[in-house]
Order: structure tokens, then sequence, then C-alpha cells
């Protein structure tokens, strides 16, 4: 779901683009329940030392050689299989070492922005009919989509069976305008279009991470594994990530601890010290998505500091300028969209949020400390 499809034209424009999907991504992708690691190569972290000590609330991600991508076949969408093929082919990469926020950013954190400068997110903004020429006049009101049960198992293959376009829905009311953040400071912020993460990250002399630099720093060190803490979702009895148990979208038995939004560093960390890299909410890195990005690059060669294609394009919806969104969220379930596995991708359009979406910032050296 996209603010412009909801603005202009709810129910044609989404029937259109799940038929363009249908026709583009028919073809049936083989069951694989693990990874191949064959396909991966030892990581090779850079040997240097961070200079001095860590920014508050980031860790040192060292950097180095690795192996990206994800050769998990199975995923299905919306009753369309093999949508992580835009994860293929797994290809060497190369980043430099950088400072990464331990979690994702916090309402708390969020509001402190948005208290010094002034800020007004996109979803706060009411849409004009400037931007939306063809819009209805009674769509033209500010809103961002909120996740709503099914009330009876539903087929998946139409996500407006549980996603609505809630006016009033933002980042200080996640689920509308009865909704506010008591009690939910350490929640990750939500409802964060691509826009309002860059302002903030730049308000904080940080910016937001590229796919690359994301994807190192999740697998935490190691190589070739299907989740950012190893081959298996519950280790010792213990859920791993804030994910989605039960029936998907009609209840969610909260087996790992919770039913919707975690507040942030809830699981285990990840081999770099690194919170809710899968799961709890999406994150915004800064690439454009093309699915065939992973295809142009693996040509030969390892790939260094690589920062997406110059521009995007998604066969399922043509006209929207998406990036990429990576980690998965708390609505990620093994029935539908297991992209908590770390090597999977996701997108969305740019001016579109919604309550799993957020963000994580990442500082890298000045110029001078690169080793
Ligand atoms: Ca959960
Ligand atoms: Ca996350």
């Amino acid at each position: 779901m996209t603010r412009r499809v909801v603005i202009v034209a709810v129910v044609a424009a989404v029937a259109a683009s799940l038929t363009a999907y249908m026709v583009i991504r028919k073809k049936p992708a083989p069951v694989v329940e693990s990874a191949r690691p064959s396909d991966f190569l030892a990581t090779v972290p850079n040997p240097a030392q961070p200079p001095g000590s860590a920014p508050d609330g980031m860790v040192w991600i060292p950097g180095g050689e690795f192996s990206m991508g994800s050769n998990v076949e199975s995923e299905s969408m919306c009753g369309l299989s093999g949508l992580t093929a835009d994860a293929l082919p797994v290809h060497r990469v190369y980043v430099d070492g950088f400072w990464m926020d331990r979690t994702e950013v916090t309402n708390r954190e969020y509001a402190a922005f948005v208290a010094a400068t002034g800020y007004v997110t996109i979803a706060e903004r009411t849409p004009t009919q400037e931007e939306f020429p063809t819009a209805p006049p009674e769509n033209l009101v500010a809103g961002s989509t909120v996740f709503t049960p099914a009330q009876v198992p539903v087929p998946l293959d139409n996500y407006f069976q549980w996603w609505r376009y809630q006016h009033g829905a933002n980042w200080r009311h996640p689920e509308g305008p009865g909704s506010d953040l008591s009690g939910r400071e350490d929640h990750p912020v939500v409802h964060i279009a691509y826009d309002d993460a860059v302002a903030y990250a730049e308000w904080a002399g940080k910016r937001l991470p590229t796919e690359a630099e994301w994807e190192f720093a999740a697998r935490g060190g190691a190589a070739g594994e299907l989740y950012a803490w190893g081959d298996s979702l519950v280790q010792s009895g213990r859920w791993m990530a804030n994910i989605y148990e039960g029936r998907f979208p009609v209840y969610d038995t909260a087996a790992d601890g919770f039913a919707g939004v975690a507040p942030v560093a809830k699981f285990p960390p990840n081999g770099y010290g690194l919170y809710d890299v899968g799961g709890n909410v999406w994150e915004w890195v800064s690439d454009w998505y093309r699915p065939d990005t992973y295809a142009a690059r693996a040509v030969g060669g390892v790939v260094r500091n690589p920062r997406g294609p110059d521009s995007p394009f998604d066969p399922s919806e043509p006209t929207e300028k998406k990036r990429v969104h990576r980690g998965g969220s708390f609505l990620c379930t093994s029935e539908y969209c297991t992209r908590y596995m770390v090597g999977t991708r996701g997108k969305g359009e740019v001016t579109t949020g919604s309550n799993h979406l957020g963000f994580r910032c990442v500082k890298p050296l000045p110029e001078s400390g690169r080793s």
C-alpha cells in the first residue's frame, strides 16, 4: 500500500498493481527452508580498531568484506512465490567501518528532534490537490497506514484485508487519534516516511545506512546464516526476535512475548551488539530499490561501498519511487513475509509510512579516520 494509491484511487490502483505483479512473478519458486552455505564465503572484518569511544547509543561496526544477499527462495506474499529472488545472486561486497545505532530510533529520541526543530512528518501533513490532482477532495486527509487484524482467516492475496489508511495516524498517534505515546517512549518511532528519517539523521549528525552497511552489520560477523543470530528462530526455548506467531492476519499468539511492536532491545543482540535487526519494525536504508540491483553488481570482483542504483524501479508499481526496507517486522510470520531472514529485502514508496516501519542511523568516520 502506498500513500498515492490510497489518496488517489484506492481499489482500482491496488487491483492493477497486484495483477501486474502476478504477471511478472508467476514462476513458482522451489521451497528451500535453509540457506545454502556454499554460496557464502567467510566475513573478513577490517582489523582496525575504532578511534575513541562510541558515540552515545552506538556500536562500532568494523566493516570489511562479506557475502551479501540471500539464496532462500521460499518467500511468498499475496499468494505470489519467489519474491526473495531480488536478493540473488549472493555476491561479495566491501564496506568501510562505521558507528551504528544499537537500536531502532525510539519515540523518545524522535520527540527530542521534533522539540528541537519543530519538524512535521509527512503523515501529519494534509495532502494537497496540487500533489494529488486526481484525488477526490474527501481523500485529502492526513494519515497513515495501520495494521488491523482480520476477523476471520482470509486468503493472503490482498493486503487491503489487513491494512487501512487511518486518518490522524502518525508517529504521535500510532493507531490514530485515540492512541498516543504514553508508556511507549522506548518503542521504535513509526509512521516515518523516508524524508522524515533523513531529517532526523541530519539533525543527529548521522545518516541512514546503505543497504550494504545495514546487511554487513546485521550479519554480526557471521556468514551465510539464515537470521541475524544464527539458523534457528528459537534458541534454547527463546524466540530470538519480535515477529508474528499464530494465524496471520487474524490472531497473534505473542509466543515471543509481544503481540505488536515491542520496546527496543527486548531480544538478544547480534554479534555486533545490535538489537532488533530482525523483526520489531522494518528499517529504511538509503538505497533506491530495484529487483535487479544484485544481478547488475555480481559481474565479477568485490563491490566496494555500494550505494544502490541511480534510480528506483519496481515492476509491480513502476511509477512509484521506492527505497529499500530491511529486517522485517512484528507482522512477519513463517506463513507470510519471512523477511526477518537476514539477507532478504523489502521496499517502500518514499512518502509512505506505516505502524511497522521505522529506522536506525549510522555515523561514518571522518575521512581522516579511514584506514
Ligand atoms: Ca511478536
Ligand atoms: Ca528492526
